[in-house]
């Protein structure tokens, strides 16, 4: 393949991207002895963390857990506030990291990657970057985020709205005003259920379009006291242990049998303290729920009778009631007095489902039931998850390749992590890892070990190029693509399967196999002298 020995390049690694995965990517190349650039387009460190500042943007992870594990010293010294920590606490948690390993001067900031090319003779990755500028590196680190291209939709007449715009993953960071205005949310998945609440306690008037509902459990933040995040902190080596060999890298109570198997008043039973206890653990009260459609409509109906029990109106009630699609096969919405708003006076459900946007106009949106006068629209519409940050990129590999029309039919990685045909490349949480259905920290932390290890080994036996093979990513795919067939994610209408976004390929992206699985299998490769890469 690659015979020419590589030219002296700017440095050895590039990172693209300051989040979770960056900083983490960035430090421990460091540590390496690699010289690294970073890349990122925010004007500050926090990826997800900097760009989602809505109001009620929180993580629905235990904060603990949610948070680096690879430095004993910062999980005992840093002090997490609340169970669920919110969007200001995880961006002041990630800044403190990125000026305690003094992680920002390798940072460019405020300058967005637009390609990435890999150029055969020189045997080398060159990015270039909207300002112009151009660098080389001898391996390219993408850790670009799963949920980061935010999508706006395509509504006719939206560009006539003579109001303020905003969309929930892009949020201003002077923060916006909402007092006195008419405001509309389109959207209600988990950014829009944490936004519509606190947008509801400060607008005049609160439309919220809705086109399908979810299903919302309950939060059940509160915060945490000294004592508490104490016992946390000396179970921590068990507990950081835990989350690795976990299936989602969270510790949720285990199920307590089969829904099928148990008497309906048990059931409900289990499902309340469920809903009591707050958070993901609802979606596995019982061990049949992601398994069976018969299961899964018991906990459906628990969320159903509890929408019905909390919102006043019968009409909306309904409307907000999730049907047509199993829980949990969507993400599952994490709120806060999410149904109770709906009983407030100045708020009103626009059913889309009932009543079409027909267009945006410059005093609202106009519905097949009326217009809708609006000061504001927030679009909590979501991302072009797993592909879309990469897509932006014009990103080229072997012969000039481009990784679009490579994926032109739907991502293909081998383990998420790298592509044929793009040598000395690889994408952290990529689509084909578990990334978005675990908890992501982990599964970075997971994936930055490993391909920096990989990097480690090929310096030490001299190794100038690896690139994953196409039969290794192939059956990567496949393997990826099978468990998932028969499982009730399939069901439903989701961005896991890139249903969010027209046109694009309608291919399961995640893998479900769990986190610890996972980890597994990449350290018996590893083990196996990196068995699936082809190295020169
Ligand atoms: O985006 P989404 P999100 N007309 O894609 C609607 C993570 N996250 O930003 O379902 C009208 O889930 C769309 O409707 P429909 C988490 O993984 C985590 O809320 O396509 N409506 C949907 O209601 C999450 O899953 C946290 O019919 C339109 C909404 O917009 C992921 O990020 C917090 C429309 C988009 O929902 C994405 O969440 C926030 C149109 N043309 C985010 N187009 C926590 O940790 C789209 N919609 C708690």
């Amino acid at each position: 393949m690659l015979n020419n020995p590589p030219q002296t390049p700017d440095c050895d690694a590039i990172v693209v991207g300051a989040g979770f995965a960056g900083l983490y990517a960035l430090h421990s190349l460091r540590q390496r002895g690699l010289s690294v650039r970073g890349f990122e387009a925010g004007s500050s460190v926090g990826g997800t963390w900097f760009w989602n500042r809505y109001p009620g943007a929180r993580c629905d992870v235990d904060s603990a857990d949610y948070s680096y594990s690879f430095d004993d010293d910062l999980q005992q010294e840093w002090i997490w506030t609340e169970r669920f920590p919110a969007q200001p606490e995880i961006l002041s948690y990630l800044e403190h990291v990125a000026d305690r390993f003094d992680l920002r001067k390798e940072i460019t900031f405020g300058t967005r990657v637009t390609s990435a090319d890999f150029d055969e003779t020189a045997g080398l990755w060159t990015i270039t970057t909207d300002d112009g500028d151009s660098v080389t590196g001898r391996w390219v680190v993408m850790a670009t985020g799963a949920l980061s291209s935010a999508r706006m939709p395509e509504l006719a007449g939206q560009q006539d709205f003579r109001g303020e715009v905003h969309h929930t993953g892009h949020w201003p960071s002077q923060g916006v005003e909402f007092t006195g205005k008419r405001v509309g949310v389109i959207g209600t998945g988990s950014s829009g259920v944490q936004a519509i609440p606190l947008i509801a306690e400060q607008a005049e008037h609160l439309t919220v379009f809705q086109r399908t509902p979810g299903f919302v459990i309950p939060a059940r933040n509160r915060p945490l006291g000294p004592d508490e995040l104490d016992e946390i902190k000396a179970d921590y080596p068990t507990r950081r242990q835990n989350l690795r060999e976990s299936h989602g890298g969270w510790i949720l109570p285990p199920p307590v049998g089969l829904a099928l198997e148990t008497a309906p008043e048990v059931r409900d039973k289990e499902y309340e303290s469920r809903w009591a206890g707050g958070g993901i653990a609802f979606q596995n009260t019982f061990g049949d729920i992601m398994i069976s459609v018969d299961a899964n409509e018991t906990a459906a109906e628990f969320v159903r009778s509890k929408i019905r029990d909390t919102v006043e109106d019968p009409t909306t009630a309904e409307a907000l009631c999730p049907k047509g699609y199993p829980l949990g096969s969507k993400r599952l919405c994490i709120g806060t007095d999410y149904y109770e708003t709906f009983n407030r006076d100045n708020v009103t459900l626009a059913d889309l489902r009932a009543a079409p946007i027909e267009h945006i106009v410059a005093e609202g949106i106009q519905t097949s039931a009326g217009l809708h006068e609006l000061d504001m629209i927030v679009y909590a519409t979501g991302f072009d998850a797993m592909t879309g940050a990469l897509n932006a990129i014009d990103i080229r590999g072997r012969d000039g390749i481009a990784l679009r029309e490579t994926w032109a039919a739907g991502p293909r990685t081998y383990l998420g992590v790298a592509v044929a045909g793009f040598p000395n490349m690889f994408v952290l949480t990529g689509p084909g890892s578990p990334s978005v259905l675990s908890n992501v920290v982990v599964s970075i932390e997971q994936h930055v070990e490993w391909v920096v290890d990989y990097i480690d080994h090929m310096r030490r036996v001299g190794t100038q190029f690896a690139e994953a093979t196409h039969a290794a990513q192939e059956q990567w795919v496949d393997h990826v693509t099978s468990i998932a067939a028969d499982s009730l994610y399939m069901q439903a209408d989701s961005w896991y399967l890139g249903a969010n976004v027209p046109g694009k390929p309608r291919i399961f992206m995640p893998y479900i196999g769990g986190v610890g699985n996972y980890r597994n299998l990449c350290t018996q490769i590893a083990a196996d002298n990196y068995r699936g890469f082809t190295t020169t």
